[in-house]
Order: structure tokens, then sequence, then C-alpha cells
């Protein structure tokens, strides 16, 4: 096997004690371990004038190396063409997209920028592994300048149907860039369709068959590749946090009431505001469930930098304060919102300890959480998934209680359903998710991509 390189907008070093490694950077390291590796992006900082040079930390036979931005440069990649012209595009929010050619032309920037740092510590037969839409442009870059190695790149958000993509003025060499890639993995089906039709109806290319597309003069792999969860490592913290002082105390909670939970970035696209809505209508239909159940949402901020990410907090802090104010009583809150985020072994606990898991984003590439709720379940007692159609996760759970997130009737119907689900029922379900988190894992995800790209030429 070759030396992995993986470049992605952000990078966790593994001795950095203070940088909370989610299960994602985790299983990237493992990979880099492997046979050596370096793993390139961006360190998180930005500062006047960025030095010429990357910072390389070793950890044994992986390197970590990192650029600075200067704040011009963050503001229209990051904050600007990223996250505010392709992160609402890509799920479907035409509405919330701001075009601008100097954000547009800043993300080329970055682009090039990257390119230059990452091509002198490049090896022969190095296999290359870019990350999200942050990156896109990073493989032509790579390739105008010599680069000849096996580069594969992985959409952790969803493709948008050819429609919307066509919105974007700069779709064209967008994707022509995407296409400068060997290997192009996406979440789901539907968004390999919704490329493939983009290629064929817009780029005049080929489907040539074996996950193979001819567009822009290139010829590449195109495939699925769901990510999965670290099934195991989930059981295990359960297991583990049930002596936490945390999970003690939730036990000790009155046993006829039932909590439902949420657990997201603070972000449009997961149908935060909507859960709440159609959590007042399950109060409204369902009058016997006031002071029975309450919706905790733990959503800590994101990208507050982002004016469309302040306003949506203040909308939620709106929304649970006029619910809680129609419904609550002296010993009971609806909606309890907390605004912070809590580590794994607490969010595990909570998980377990939730009759409901509410995953209800309007999109969304995969949603890890659901897979999480799902694998923090006690076998014997296992909770109800109610998860939206449009997370990517919904094309694998199919045994949760799929929902419609913009009906808020049918979404309050699923909650109700949930509650009352025998036992018998709540097992079978939740056996069938869990067979499907334990054969695709993290780590199968990870491994089923790296053996794509290795097998493209
Ligand atoms: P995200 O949009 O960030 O990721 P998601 O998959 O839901 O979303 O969650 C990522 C992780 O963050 C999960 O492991 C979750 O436990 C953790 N997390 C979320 N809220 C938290 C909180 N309040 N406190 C602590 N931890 C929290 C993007 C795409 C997704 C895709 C992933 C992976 O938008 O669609 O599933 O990448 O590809």
């Amino acid at each position: 096997m070759n030396r992995l390189v993986v470049i992605s907008n952000r990078v966790t070093v593994s001795t950095d004690k203070k940088a909370r490694a989610g299960g994602l950077a985790v299983a990237l390291q493992d990979a880099l371990r492997e046979n050596g590796g370096l793993w390139f992006g961006w360190s998180g900082k930005t500062v006047q004038k960025p030095s010429c040079q990357p910072a390389m930390v070793t950890d044994g036979n992986v390197t970590y190396a990192t650029i600075n931005l200067s704040r011009k440069n963050f503001a229209e990649y990051y904050n600007g063409f990223a996250n505010r012209t392709l992160w609402p595009l890509f799920h479907y929010r035409l509405d919330l997209t701001a075009f601008s050619k100097q954000n547009y032309s800043g993300y080329q920037q970055v682009n090039t920028l990257f390119a230059s740092k990452i091509l002198p510590l490049l090896e022969d037969d190095d296999t290359i592994w870019v990350h999200d839409y942050h990156l896109i442009p990073l493989g032509e870059e790579l390739r105008r300048t010599g680069v000849t190695q096996r580069m594969g790149f992985f959409l952790h958000i969803p493709f948008p149907a050819m429609e919307i993509m066509t919105a974007l003025p700069s779709h064209r060499s967008l994707i022509r860039s995407l296409c400068a890639y060997d290997l192009v993995g996406f979440q789901t089906e539907n968004d390999l369709r919704a490329f493939f039709d983009y290629i064929v109806h817009e780029a005049g290319g080929k489907i040539i068959g074996n996950h193979r597309i001819q567009a822009f003069g290139r010829t590449l792999k195109v495939q699925v590749f769901p990510i999965g969860i670290n099934t195991e490592a989930i059981i295990r913290e359960t297991l583990n946090s049930s002596r936490s002082k945390m999970a003690r105390g939730l036990m000790d909670r009155p046993s006829d009431k039932d909590w439902i939970i949420g657990v997201d970035r603070l972000d449009y696209s997961k149908g935060i505001v909507e859960r709440f809505q159609a959590f007042e209508r399950l109060l409204e239909n369902y009058p016997a469930y006031r002071g029975r159940v309450t919706l905790l949402q733990i959503a800590p901020p994101s990208r507050s930098e982002v004016p469309e990410y302040k306003e949506i907090q203040h909308t939620l802090e709106a929304e649970a304060g006029h619910i809680n104010g129609r419904f609550a009583d002296y010993d009971w809150v609806p909606i309890n919102y907390l605004s912070k985020s809590f580590t794994r072994q607490n969010l595990v606990s909570l998980y377990r300890n939730s009759r409901i898991g509410l995953v209800t984003p309007l999109r969304d590439g995969m949603n890890l959480v659901a897979k999480e709720y799902v694998a923090a379940q006690n076998p014997h007692d296992p909770g109800v998934l109610v998860l939206s159609r449009f997370a990517g996760a919904a094309r694998e759970l199919d045994s949760a209680l799929i929902v419609n997130p913009f009906d808020f009737d049918s979404v309050a119907d699923a909650i109700a359903k949930g509650l009352d689900m025998p036992m018998e029922e709540r097992r079978e379900r939740w056996s069938a998710m869990m067979e499907t988190l334990r054969a695709n894992t993290l780590g199968t995800w990870r491994d089923d991509f790296l053996k794509s790209l290795n097998d493209v030429r």
C-alpha cells in the first residue's frame, strides 16, 4: 500500500490534547498510521500575514501539516463561498444562497494556495484523499501543476438536483474541477443520481458503466460510500457512561416522564425550528402527552460569523419560549433547549435515556446522530428513532419511523406512535438497524473508499 495523504479544511492533530477528536478524525488517523501518511489543511487560525511554510508536527509515521489563512481569505473562502454559497445551495436553500464573484475568487485562491503548499510535500506513489465542499477545485489545481498521483474526493454533504446546481453562476467550472479526481464518492444513491443527471444533461458527458463516467475530457469513477459510525466504540462508551454522575442523575428522574432528544450543530439544514413546531403540534393534537414528555434539544452554535446562523439562534429561542409559555406547568417544561456541547460520554447517556431520537433535518448528507442514537440504545428496552426522509441515513435505517419534516402532523403522529410502540416492535426495528450499523461502520466506509481508489488504475 502507498502512503496516504489526507487533505481537509481542518486538521485534527492527534497530539493536540485540546482537539476534540471526533469519530471521523480517529478513523482517518488510523488509516494514516497504517502505511504512514500526511494530513494537510488549515490550522483554524487567521493571521495578518500568513507564513510561507506549513507548520509541521510529526507523530510516529504521521505528519500533520497546517497553514494559517489571512483574514480576507478566511472571510471569502470559508464564511463566504463555502458556507454562504455552497452549503445552502447543496442543502436546497436557494433562498439563503449568496452569490458573490469576490467570494468565489477567494475560494479559488485558497484552493490554489493549498495546492502550492502541498505540492513540495508529495511523494511519487502517494494516494491523495480530499474531503468535502471546501476543496472541490483542489484536485484540478494539483493536476495543473503536474500531479499524476491517484486522487479521490468524498463529498460529505448532499449533491443537489441539477436544477438547483445550475443556479450557481460558476457551476460548470466547479463540476469540471470535480472531474479532475480519479474517484468521487457520495453519501447516497440519490446524490449519485443527481450527479449523473448533471453529467449527462448539463455537461454532455457519458455514463460508461462499472461506476465510470466520461466528462470534461476525463474518465473517472463515481461511487456511493455511506459514512458509518464506530458502532462498537459507541456501545462501549454507553456501557461505561452508565457509571457517570450524569447518567445516575438521569436514572433518578420520575419514571412516568419520557424524553425526546434532538442533537445537532445549530444549523438551518437540521430543521430544528420545524422540529419545535412539530412538537407543538404533538401537544396540540395529543393532549395526553402534556406533562409527560419533554423535548431535550442540544444545539451548540456553529459558524456564528455567518449572519444566517445568528438569526436561527434567535428564532429557536423565541420558538421555545412561545411553546413553553403556552404549555408549561409548575412541574413541567415542554422544551429544554441547551445551546452547548456535551462530551461524548454524556451524549450517549442522553441518547440511551431518551424514548425517542428525533432527527428531522430538511436535508442532510448522512446524519451521524441518527446512527449514534440507535447504537446507544439498551437492546432489552430500545427507544424509537424518528428520522427525516431527507437525511442520507434514511436509506440505510429504513426501520426507523420515516417522516417528512415539513409535514408537522405526520411528525407528531410518528412521535406518538413511537411513544406508544410495544416493546416487541421496538426491538424488531432496533435489531434491523443495528445489523446495518454493525455491517457498515466508519472503518468499512474508509476502507471501501481507499480500496476503490487504489483499484482505479
Ligand atoms: P454535520 O453536519 O456536522 O456533518 P452530523 O453527521 O449530524 O453532522 O454530526 C456530526 C457529529 O457531531 C456527530 O458525531 C455528533 O455526535 C456530533 N455532534 C453533533 N451535535 C453535537 C453536540 N451538540 N454536542 C456534541 N457533539 C455533537 C457533515 C454532514 C453530515 C454527515 C457528516 C459526516 O453535514 O450530513 O453525516 O458530515 O459525513
